[in-house]
């Protein structure tokens, strides 16, 4: 069935839970990780990405932006910005050598990449190193030669280098063997456009009008003291992320120095406006925290970033803003009751639904969010509809039991 990913060190297929959660091989010392690249098939080469680059940058800026990850009927491909894949692929402590080409020897056109960032993953009552797999692309040209399990042998055998031995991805297909299932919901937003490039249908008891209507997002927030991300709230922030996301099964753990990359180095350069309306240049993420008037405490913070689509076939709008929910926290989790109650469900909902408002002001056409977190609980009342859209998530050479109920009871973060 799965020839390559049989030979793997993950979870295959009809194997029970395991009794306890741990790696399926041990770590090895550096030295008895395979010294040489994996073979290529000839005419193609190895290449080190370097992200930095803005020539590189841009190579693999356009092998995604056209052999990327496109929807199922081919209406929609990801548009990662250049600015996204470096504020993706440039964390702290991030290894050059895990940003992974494949190049035509001859005239040297990148065809193929495959990168990983290292993070501290907890698994349940376990931390470990991992690395992040992700941009997995092989041009359309070469798809079906078995280029793809090369890809992933030489990222991994790069990773062992580092002394890493696990990994986190997530994939639209469904390979051997999730770990958790989420699916996408979608905010829509900019109705007249979503219907035009055919991302939503007018249903059959309603007119365009009475969807704009039905789905006018606020221009106020329902939160006092809501504000973007400052430096000066980074320790605040991370306090907040490390308590908000003890309360999940999965969850990446972030230092001060990581959690000031992931919410504050996606800004842009310039003011506001300059990028267009609510935006800087080159924004990709966009952080904001709330401040308790009285005690300049931050009880909550939201954030989502930008990841454009190009619409496959449609001249009027080439490109679809999608922005996506990324992390949030809020100190209402850690009062006496507040899941019993209601009470971290109606925050939460004022909370994210303050970033609609954010992600509106700044023409996004639609706001996405997964079934992960606590996102169950209110997607509904901020009426986000069901998406066909999955999202599988994999750890590789790690097992432990499915993650289950991706609410508030647990699930993935
Ligand atoms: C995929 N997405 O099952 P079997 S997500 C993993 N993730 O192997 P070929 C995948 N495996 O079933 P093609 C996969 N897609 O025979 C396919 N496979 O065992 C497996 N699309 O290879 C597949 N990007 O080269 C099969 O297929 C084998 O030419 C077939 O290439 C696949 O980034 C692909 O969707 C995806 O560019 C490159 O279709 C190509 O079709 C493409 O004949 C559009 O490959 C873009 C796209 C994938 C986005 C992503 C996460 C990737 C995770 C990879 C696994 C990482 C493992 C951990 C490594 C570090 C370990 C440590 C320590
Ligand atoms: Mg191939």
């Amino acid at each position: 069935e799965h020839k390559f990913w049989a030979t793997q060190p993950v979870p295959q297929p009809g194997e029970g839970p395991p009794l306890e959660d741990g790696y399926i091989e041990p770590s090895r010392p550096r030295e008895e990780v395979r010294q040489e690249p994996y073979p290529l098939p000839k005419d193609f080469e190895w290449s080190t990405l370097d992200i930095e680059d803005p020539k590189q940058n841009k190579e693999v800026y356009d092998l995604l932006s056209l052999n990327y990850v496109e929807d199922d009927d081919a209406s929609f491909r990801f548009q990662y910005s250049a600015e996204f894949l470096q504020w993706a692929l440039k964390p702290p402590g991030y290894h050059k050598e895990w940003h992974v080409g494949v190049r035509v020897s001859s005239n040297k056109k990148l065809v193929a990449f495959i990168s990983g960032v290292p993070l501290n993953l907890r698994v349940r009552g376990l931390l470990f190193p991992a690395a992040e797999i992700n941009y997995l692309c092989v041009h359309k040209k070469l798809r079906s030669k078995r280029l793809a399990p090369v890809l992933i042998k030489e990222v991994t055998r790069q990773v062992h280098l580092k002394g890493t031995f696990q990994a986190i991805y997530t994939a639209g297909v469904v390979i051997p063997t999730p770990v958790s299932v989420c699916r996408y919901h979608h905010r829509l937003m900019n109705i007249p456009k979503l219907v035009d490039i055919k991302f939503c249908y007018v249903p059959r008891n309603m007119t365009l009008a009475r969807m704009i209507r039905v789905n006018k997002v606020p221009n106020t927030f329902a939160t006092r003291g809501l504000r973007q991300m400052e430096d000066r709230d980074v320790l605040q922030v991370a306090d907040l992320f490390t308590r908000f996301m003890k309360r999940f099964d999965m969850a990446p753990v972030f230092d001060v120095d990581e959690v000031k990359h992931q919410f504050m180095s996606g800004i842009g350069t310039g003011a506001v406006g300059d990028g267009g309306p609510g935006r800087r240049v080159g924004q990709v993420t966009w952080t904001y925290v709330v401040e308790d008037p009285e005690t300049n405490k931050i009880t909550d913070f939201f954030s989502f970033y930008s990841l454009p689509s190009t619409v496959i076939h449609n001249s009027k709008f080439p490109i679809l803003e999608a922005a996506y929910l990324f992390y949030y926290g809020s100190d209402t989790a850690f009062l006496e009751g507040a899941e019993e109650s209601g009470a971290l469900r109606r925050r939460l909902e004022a909370v994210v639904g303050d970033a609609l408002v954010v992600a509106n002001e700044a023409k996004f056409d639609v706001f996405n969010a997964l079934t992960l977190m606590d996102n169950v609980s209110i997607l509904q009342d901020l009426k986000f509809g069901l998406g066909d859209g999955i999202l599988n998530f994999y750890l590789y050479n790690w097992r432990t039991a499915p993650l289950a109920g991706m609410n508030s009871e647990g699930g993935v973060a």
